[in-house]
């Protein structure tokens, strides 16, 4: 497949489907290689279709053994039938049904989508077009059924048996080892939420109680042996179910609800009606074999994929277009609930990390695109953190905009209005538009503009006058496809920091909103605020409101008193950020001046020494977040074009050392105050006591290499959980020699059977900085606990050196070779996987001309290579373009 030969789908070409199915009957019978299915469709004209229009129903490497309409055999001129459509050419003008039966190989299916076996367990994937890999059908999110399924195999090799909704019959095949189970699902869905899963699996299980009374019977089904390590899941399902019945109204809806964890899966996790389907690696967790990041992905995740029920099962969305329609709101959603059940400032830190490392990234390169993207080719390259993350945060900006109390009416009437529907961003903004009285129209271009927005800020104090003049402007660089751009609506929340404290904010401006918000919705603006005391400090852009890079000429000693002073936990972790980025940026360029830098890490160290002595205890999670300077990769961002990746690591390297020197004693003393005897729990707080003695590992390991690798050794010896383990093990990573060597082998030995925690060993590894990471990742390729065929691996050690800022992007071009050569190897077996990866080439053009020439050389040769995926032509075609 070239990209140019891909036909491209746009929004505006959107009609209705000619046909509806209400009803979908499946009959399968689970055998490895042969799984017969027949599908039994009861179909109508759609009123909204084209009359007289022919059926033509999707499909994908099918082969069709038979046909019958109304339960008679249909002539082979009446019908049209390849591996990629089944086409009926003049279907009766009333409803009928179509049987159809097709026989799939579960075995050969590598690609991971449609039915396939996972360590002996046969699973779906079918989002976003997977079940036409299983039978021919309709397959279009605004098609919805109801589905009831006979489940039928070996007793010994499956003996449970699950699909969607409700289990309504289970029994014996007369005369054979084989049983069965029907599921039937009262809810209409689309095709993209059916699942099944067959095999021999073991389950902890909980009864539940909705709000509304309802009894729900909750389990999590794992591979034979891991019952124990699935009670956090369970757990997080029971704590995040409740807080939607607190939070948003929102019940669950069947009897059952069922998650399985399978170790082979493209993502992380899909939300199929009653029965979500994980990435093992999303499930799993003991404190032996997880760590505490682990444990709050485990939580954030179980109840993403569970609040899709509502955001995404019961309002699906129309069409792919609106795949943010289910994603954004839904990240929101799972946002606030750990918000809730932790820190929200925390969380609200860590969220912005990743936005800006993987949307902004994404927002500032060659793969641009709006939240809501016009035209695609491949669907499955639309996954993404525009999608998912920015979706996320235009949902958060909306609740800031109209405030909370219209947002919460605004959900209910969205959740009333759309129940059942398959809906769009429009019918979604109606309803808040409605609720706040707001005309949202402006704000709605969020959904449509492509490109981080920046605003450039600058203050001016009137002392006479006590006047406080603030400017802002907006602007949105050009994104592909988007060369001019409008202004968007951003909520600015501020507040303007005088020597006690925020000062009271008075203005005559309409961009005031009340409660230190400004609305920016112009290209530029100037709010003038009187009766200010004294000169302030301003502090934009509280809590992150606008997901947007801000420009404000503050001086470092300003940014250091916000730092200690804002009332604002995110802008004072911020204020030290930017005093960080700022010397980085400057250093990072060629010819600064190193003793510049070595000054502003005494500046920097002296204000940590302070904070960490008088709060370092008060809230560990928030000053481990401190502690932790910008990464190297965000430096690369900021500093935008002809980026020297290996100028940036060495003066990350070099900031942090001096900090970390000026810092010894306090980061030791920290440590021994944070040590506990006490065992391992997961909870946040315990949690952040480690992540702040292991932030301060990490510095002294790259300050003073022998101290650090004695704590090092100390630390891996005598720890009781992997969190502390792992910690040690990536300290170490930074001291090059052999007893680094040795730690890495000692890993390997304590944890060789446990695939999901040597996936860890191998990114650790994949991510050292060092020129011969590309040999020791090739050789690491040939370990036996790596394997091609299985994703999370791929993604530890493949994956885990395309994120490797200086060795991916070596100045020979070796690590653009070696990526690109798996992507192509990858593509023959499983192109989303392969289409990721070639993802990590996203912001190649920021690099300087040198490998920027490398970079380009690797993408064309994958784009020129024959029979490529639609997934990685497409992403070859866009990153190239
Ligand atoms: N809807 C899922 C994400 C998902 C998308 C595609 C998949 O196919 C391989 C799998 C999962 C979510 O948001 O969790
Ligand atoms: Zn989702």
């Amino acid at each position: 497949m070239r990209a140019e030969d891909t036909p491209l789908i746009r929004l505006e070409d959107y009609r209705p489907s000619d046909w509806l199915i209400d009803t979908v009957d499946l009959d399968i019978s689970l055998a490895p290689q042969q799984t017969r299915v027949r599908a039994l469709l009861g179909l109508r004209p759609n009123p909204a279709g084209r009359p007289g229009a022919p059926l033509i129903l999707d499909g994908d490497e099918l082969a069709l053994s038979a046909i019958k309409l109304d339960g008679a055999a249909l002539d082979a001129s009446a019908f049209t039938a390849g591996p990629q459509s089944l086409t009926v050419h003049a279907p009766p003008q009333r409803g009928f049904t179509l049987t159809i039966e097709t026989v799939l190989d579960p075995s050969a299916n590598t690609k991971l989508m449609g039915l396939y076996r996972s360590s002996r367990v046969y699973c779906t994937q079918c989002e976003a077009d997977g079940f036409r890999r299983i039978t021919y059908f309709l397959d279009r999110p605004d098609v919805m059924s109801v589905y009831t399924v006979r489940l039928e195999a070996a007793k010994a090799e499956a003996p449970v048996l699950l699909s969607n909704g409700n289990r309504v019959a289970t029994g014996e095949v007369p005369g054979s080892d084989r049983h069965f189970a029907v599921w039937h699902d009262p809810h209409p869905k689309p095709a993209y939420l059916f699942a099944l899963v067959g095999g021999a699996l073991d389950h902890v299980r909980a009864d539940y109680v909705t709000a509304d009374g309802q009894q729900v019977e909750l389990a999590v089904y794992v591979e034979p042996g891991k019952a124990g390590r699935a009670g956090w899941a369970l757990d997080s399902l029971v704590r995040c179910m409740r807080w939607d019945e607190r939070v948003f109204g929102r019940n669950y809806d069947l009897d059952v609800f069922n998650v399985v964890a399978v170790s082979d899966f493209n993502m992380g996790a899909m939300e199929n009606k009653g029965l979500n389907i994980f990435n093992d690696k999303y499930v799993l967790a003991d404190p032996q074999t997880a760590t505490d990041g682990d444990y709050a992905s485990i939580e954030a995740i179980i109840a993403h994929e569970y609040f899709h029920n509502w955001t995404g099962n019961r309002i699906t969305c129309r069409d792919w277009f609106q795949l943010c329609l289910k994603e954004g709101l839904t990240v929101f959603r799972d946002q606030e609930f750990s918000a809730d059940e932790r820190s929200r400032p925390v969380k609200r830190i860590s969220d912005v990390r990743t936005l800006r490392a993987t949307q902004f990234s994404e927002d500032a390169g060659p793969l641009a695109h709006p939240v809501r993207p016009r035209a695609y080719k491949e669907i499955n390259n639309f996954y993404t953190p525009t999608v998912y993350e920015k979706g996320a945060e235009v949902i958060r900006m909306l609740k800031v905009l109209i405030g909370a109390d219209a947002f919460k009416r605004g959900m209910d009437l969205y959740f009333e209005r759309c129940d059942g529907t398959a809906a769009t961003i429009e019918e979604f903004l109606a309803c808040f538009a409605e609720t706040s009285g707001k005309d949202l129209s402006d704000f709605a271009r969020w959904y449509e503009q492509a490109g981080t927005p920046t605003i450039v800020a600058s203050g001016r104090y009137d002392a006479r006058a006590k006047r406080y003049t603030l400017d802002l402007a907006q602007t949105t660089p050009p994104t592909p496809g988007q060369t001019t751009k409008q202004p968007v609506v951003l909520p600015v929340a501020l507040g303007l920091v005088g020597k006690g404290g925020d000062l009271p904010l008075t203005t005559g401006s309409a961009a005031y909103a009340g409660d230190g918000l400004i609305v920016l919705d112009q290209p530029s603006l100037s709010v003038v605020f009187s009766n200010v005391a004294e000169a302030p400090i301003p502090s934009l852009l509280r809590g992150f409101s606008a997901p947007v890079r801000l420009e404000l000429d503050l001086s470092d000693a300003d940014l250091l008193r916000l730092f200690s002073a804002d009332s604002d936990s995110f802008n004072r972790w911020q204020a030290l950020q930017s005093v960080a980025t700022r010397a980085l940026v400057a250093a990072g360029r060629p010819g600064t001046d190193p003793a510049t830098l070595l000054a502003k890490a005494n500046e920097i160290a002296g204000a940590l020494d302070r904070f960490l002595r008088e709060q370092g205890l008060a809230d560990p999670a928030f000053a481990a977040q401190v502690l932790r300077l910008p990464a190297p990769a965000d430096i690369a961002r900021e500093i935008g074009g002809d980026v020297d990746p290996d100028a940036i690591y060495g003066a990350h390297r070099s900031l942090s050392g001096a900090i970390g020197q000026v810092l010894e004693a306090t980061l030791v003393g920290l440590r021994d105050t944070l040590a506990t005897k006490a065992a391992y729990a997961p909870d946040a707080a315990s949690a952040g006591r480690r992540a702040l003695r292991n932030e301060a590992l990490g510095l002294i390991a790259i300050a003073t290499p022998e101290m650090g690798a004695r704590l090092v050794e100390q630390q891996f010896s005598s720890a009781d959980n992997l969190t502390d383990r792992l910690a040690a093990l990536a300290a170490m990573t930074l001291i090059p020699g052999e007893a680094r060597e040795r730690l890495i082998e000692r890993f390997a030995a304590l944890y060789a059977d446990e695939p999901l925690v040597l996936d860890k060993w191998l990114m650790a590894q994949a991510l050292i900085a060092e020129t011969d990471t590309l040999d020791r990742v090739k050789r690491l390729m040939q370990h036996k606990a790596f394997s091609l065929g299985n994703p999370n691996r791929v993604r530890a050690l493949i994956g885990g050196f395309a994120a490797n800022l200086t060795q991916f992007n070596r100045a020979d071009g070796a690590g653009y070779e070696f990526v690109a050569d798996m992507v192509i190897a990858l593509d023959r077996t499983n192109p989303q996987v392969a289409s990721r990866l070639l993802g990590s080439f996203k912001s190649w053009k920021m690099l300087e001309p040198a490998r920027k020439d490398l970079a380009r050389a690797s993408l064309a040769l994958v784009a020129r290579t024959p029979g490529l995926s639609r997934d990685v032509a497409d992403i070859a075609e866009r990153a190239l373009a």
